[in-house]
């Protein structure tokens, strides 16, 4: 299918979407959310495609929901935007494929939210980030008044939220909000080489590992622990745990 705001590309096996919409720093209207959900659906289906990185084409990774459709928003339809929004993040945070924001310029509202829905998130030394929404006389509806205070803890959450204040790439990795800063020239290449990383690893203990990290924070923590026992359990009498655990003790690289 023809994309009119994302760009695919395979680089060192690793797929890579680059968000394209230089008219506006990358901001997210509904046509370029459906396109993101539409393009996610279409790696989903590839059997090789296992992670994906996620970046932004210019000085921005997005700048922010798109403010000039917001403008004429009634309740219903803000309301309406923030679900698909949320429903669009929502699969790729759920999705079986590693999802990698490699966050080369700006990521604002929309686009910090964006980045949060990724299970990884490393930034160009030259990134911001932030939640700048209460400046517009708004809030987060992408997801990040509940990622934000679950990946920094509530009181740099409120912080960042109710100031709307920009962090920079350092500041951000400071309280956790990135995993990793790089050179802008690096970003890719730092963001591939953790994609290969990942790549060498057992796909089905990945998959199911994302799972249940992810189920476990809305979980009880007894319950998480079920879980977390009853996916150990399952990991064994696979074929996978056969080779991982069998390639380790005959002193080679399992062959997963
Ligand atoms: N939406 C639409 N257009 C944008 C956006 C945006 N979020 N950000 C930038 N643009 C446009 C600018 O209007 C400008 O267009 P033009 O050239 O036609 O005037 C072009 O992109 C370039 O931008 P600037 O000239 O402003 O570039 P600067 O380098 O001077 O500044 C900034 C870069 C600091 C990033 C600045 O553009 C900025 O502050 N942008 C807005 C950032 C922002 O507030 N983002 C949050 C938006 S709200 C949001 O995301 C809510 C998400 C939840 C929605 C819930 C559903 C209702």
């Amino acid at each position: 299918m023809e994309f009119k705001f994302l760009k695919f590309e395979i680089r060192d096996g690793v797929d890579i979407i680059e968000i394209f919409r230089p008219d506006a720093l990358n901001a997210l209207n509904e046509e370029l959310l459906i396109e993101l959900e539409k393009g996610i659906i279409e790696l989903e289906k590839k059997e090789e495609s296992r992670v994906f990185i996620l970046t932004g084409s210019g000085k921005a990774f997005v700048a922010g929901a798109d403010i000039s459709k917001m403008k004429n928003f009634d309740e219903r339809g803000g309301a309406e935007f923030s679900g698909t929004g949320q429903r669009v993040f929502n699969r790729i945070q759920n999705s079986n494929l590693v999802s990698i924001a490699a966050i080369n310029g700006f990521a604002l509202g929309g686009g910090m939210e964006l980045a949060l829905a990724c299970d990884i998130r490393i930034a160009s030394n030259a990134a911001r980030m932030g939640l700048p929404e209460v400046s517009l006389g708004l809030i987060p509806g992408f997801g990040g008044t509940q990622r934000l205070s679950r990946l920094v803890g509530i009181g740099k959450a409120n912080e960042l939220i109710m100031t709307g204040d920009m962090l920079s790439a350092e500041e951000a990795y400071r309280i956790g909000a990135v995993n990793r800063i790089a050179s802008p020239e690096e970003l890719i290449s730092t963001s591939i080489a953790m994609a290969k990383t990942i790549l060498t690893r057992g796909p089905r203990a990945v998959r199911v590992a994302k799972r249940v990290i992810r189920e476990g924070l809305d979980l009880a923590f007894e319950k998480g622990l079920e879980l977390e026992k009853k996916e150990f359990g399952g990991s064994f009498g696979q074929a996978e745990s056969g080779e991982g655990l069998a390639a380790f003790l005959e002193k080679r690289k399992p062959n997963f």
